[in-house]
């Protein structure tokens, strides 16, 4: 029997401060329907989704940015996605900001959410590799400030089982971590979804603005490599009220190779016929977790989190 099922990633362009999002979501039931005349049954977007990267913008009252956030899934505002995914019998990744009551206290997370073709809710993840600062830095064009609105994520890094196998999911900055993909690889996951907000300017340095770019299909091509699995990966990107970010969504075969990339930095979708099997051959010769991994030489790995130099 086959394994082949064809993903589209669905690419955003800008989200502006005053967009609705009633607006913001008509764009992602378009995006959906074209992923569906490519024959998607699987459909990823990205990071934040619904909202403009308001990270970037310092607020101190909760009454302030609880706006960017949604309560409940579906919430009202997704609504007529998971409608429509439901109806055209396509799964997909959405990433939100979650708000909820628990244990008598408010918390939040930079979240998405893996839903079957059949509208089930299979999973949800929360972001742990949260960057940026708490308090703003000052002194440049904008902030970083996802430590600020957000908690750890406390979910882990779980491998759902949906109906084409075992996915992961993991959220922007979680790519550019090694442990992220082999902890979801460790639990059986072959394709890893990923939203992203990547600005075109690294506020902590004064890269080579190609750089950015370089990085992110560098960490997708590796995480895709060593893990013998497929990365759907979508950016929300271009000019934000001003505040460029990078597009370059991308599809990437468990060999490395980049199959399907976007092109525009506004709404596109791509799509790729995927063999779900292509990455048994790689997990099955170099990449054989249980012939070839010496965990008895990695204790660092979760034993500290800095350098520890000993001698
Ligand atoms: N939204 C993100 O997590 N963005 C980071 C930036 C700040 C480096 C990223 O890893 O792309």
């Amino acid at each position: 029997m086959s394994r082949k099922e064809v993903f589209a990633v669905a690419q955003m362009g800008p989200v502006h401060l005053h967009d609705t999002k009633a607006q913001v979501v008509a764009r992602l039931v378009e995006m959906l329907r074209e992923a569906h005349s490519h024959g998607a049954r699987w459909v990823t977007f990205p990071e934040l989704a619904l909202t403009t990267f308001f990270p970037r913008y310092i607020y101190d009252n909760p009454e302030e940015y609880d706006v960017f956030f949604e309560e409940g899934l579906p919430s009202l505002a997704m609504l007529p996605l998971f409608e429509e995914a439901k109806a055209l019998g396509i799964g997909f990744y959405l990433g939100y900001a979650e708000k909820l009551e628990e244990g008598g206290r408010t918390r939040r997370f930079n979240t998405s959410v893996l839903v079957g073709p059949d509208g089930a809710i299979l999973g949800k993840y929360r972001k742990i590799h949260l960057p940026g600062t708490k308090d703003p830095i000052g002194d440049r064009e904008f902030e970083h400030l996802e430590k600020r609105y957000f908690e750890v994520g406390d979910l882990g890094f779980p491998a759902f089982k949906t109906p084409s196998g075992r996915f992961g999911m993991c959220i922007c900055n979680d790519r550019r971590w090694p442990e992220t993909f082999r902890v979801m690889a460790l639990r059986g996951a072959e394709v890893f979804m990923l939203g992203y907000n990547t600005p075109t300017r690294n506020i902590h340095h004064p890269e080579p603005a190609h750089l950015r770019e370089f990085h992110n299909r560098l960490s997708l091509k590796s995480a895709a490599y060593q893990n013998g699995a497929w990365v759907m990966a979508a950016a929300k990107c271009g000019s934000e009220d001003g505040f460029a970010m990078i597009g370059g969504s991308a599809i990437v075969a468990p060999t490395g190779e980049v199959v399907a990339r976007a092109v525009s930095e506004d709404d596109e979708v791509i799509a790729y016929n995927c063999d779900l099997d292509l990455g048994a051959y790689i997990r099955r010769s170099v990449f054989d977790f249980a012939r070839h991994r010496r965990i008895e030489h990695y204790g660092p790995i979760t034993a500290q989190t800095g350098i520890e130099v000993t001698e």
